[in-house]
């Protein structure tokens, strides 16, 4: 809605006006000398922004004269952040239009007829807690139509509750929080705070963006972002000489049966010592899975394993069981193993499960069983295979 005319004439914007009733034909806006304007119509002001050069004729006054159409009585007007006096604002009933004395320059001018002046914050700093304990701040940024915060937490790698300590009723459907890919809800209101149902997975010190969206925010609404009940992620341990135990029950990587997400590379492409000749590769932490079909000879309990590369600092993955989550590997950490398998020795075999600090054993009934190994926290990892070693 910007011109360099001084004239407009914008049917568009008198609709946008709403509460105004039927206008069929305003001249919204029009100016003592040309320039560049937009006039935006919110509930309860028009906030205009208009670029006029300094014409430069010596004698000629300083400033331009601005009239703009309002739905009501101006009542009261910002230039940029200074309230201005109410002597300087001349309202035209008969035209619907409030005249004003503007300098040249870039400015952004509220023009208000209902309730009191006000201006949306600049800034305001929202503090981060984990586990008690001081962990950064979100700066937010403020419009009429809400804020937008955003800063890193010092926490993670790990899963955590997620609270948000408000200020006063906030609607649950307003506010959204992003760490990495992940956006958390719906909130639900909970002693007066908003909690996220589901646990927040978090890199370690994630950015973070919080948005509320509301309109004239005086204030954030949110006063603290609280990380609560975090747990850090389940490690694996490497298996001595990289050697499968006996009895283990081996499934290629490259044989999964169903994916989601992007797609997972097949193939030996430059990789060395892959067993089966293939692995999967550019399998990546955006929430991406697959899953493989295994066949449980006995009931009892088994053990995970899986031949992994990753020439990343480390990488993160979730197992499910049966479109069931398992309990322990919610979130595990995979290590650094020097490479992405094109060299001897970047293979890794790792144990995950059945060992003193790993996650517990799974128990299995005979019979099949599905797989599931979800990407997360955006690193890749590679595997040559997994596999199930009856517990011992
Ligand atoms: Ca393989």
């Amino acid at each position: 809605m910007k011109t360099r005319h001084h004239r407009l004439a914008l049917l568009a914007c008198a609709a946008a006006a709403g509460a105004a009733g039927s206008v069929a034909a305003a001249t919204l806006l029009s100016s003592s000398i040309p320039g560049a304007f937009g006039v935006r119509y919110l509930p309860d002001r028009a906030v205009v922004t208009c670029t006029v050069e300094d014409p430069g004729e010596r004698g000629v006054a300083e400033s331009f004269r601005l009239s703009v159409w309002l739905p009501q009585p101006v009542r009261w007007a910002y230039l940029d952040r200074e309230l201005l006096d109410e002597d300087a604002l001349s309202w035209d009933a008969d035209a619907g239009q409030v005249t004003l004395a503007l300098p040249f320059g870039g400015h952004r001018v509220h023009l208000g007829w209902a309730g009191e002046p006000s201006l949306p914050p600049e800034r305001a700093a929202i503090p981060i807690v984990a586990a008690g304990r001081g962990a950064g701040s979100l700066t937010a940024r403020f419009s009429l139509d809400g804020m937008e915060a955003t800063g890193e937490a010092r926490l993670g790698p790990g899963t955590a509750h997620v609270r948000l300590v408000t200020a006063g009723e906030v609607d649950p459907g307003a506010v959204s929080l992003t760490s990495g890919g992940a956006t958390l809800g719906p909130w639900q209101p909970r002693d007066g705070d908003l909690v996220a149902p589901e646990p927040l997975m978090v890199a370690e010190n994630p950015s973070l963006a919080l948005q509320v969206r509301s309109y004239g925010l005086s204030a954030s609404p949110i006063e603290r972002v609280v990380f609560e009940d975090i747990e850090p992620p389940t490690v694996v341990r490497r298996v001595p000489g990289d050697e499968l135990p006996e009895g283990a029950l081996l499934v290629e990587a490259e044989d999964f049966v169903d994916s989601g997400g992007s797609a997972a590379l097949i193939g030996e492409g430059t990789h060395v010592d892959t067993h089966g000749g293939a692995c999967i590769y550019t399998f990546m932490g955006d929430g991406s899975w697959l899953e493989w079909d295994i066949d449980v000879p006995a009931a009892g309990a088994w053990d995970l394993y899986a031949r992994i590369s990753c020439g990343d600092v480390g990488s993160y993955r979730q197992v499910a069981l049966d479109g069931m989550a398992v309990e322990g590997l919610g979130l595990v950490a995979f290590p650094a193993t020097g490479g992405w398998g094109h060299a001897e020795g970047e293979w890794w075999l790792v144990r995950l499960t059945g060992a003193d600090d790993l996650a517990p054993p799974l128990e299995l009934t005979a019979g099949a069983h599905r797989l599931r190994i979800t990407g997360v926290l955006d690193k890749h990892l590679n595997f040559d295979y997994v596999a199930l070693v009856p517990h011992r």
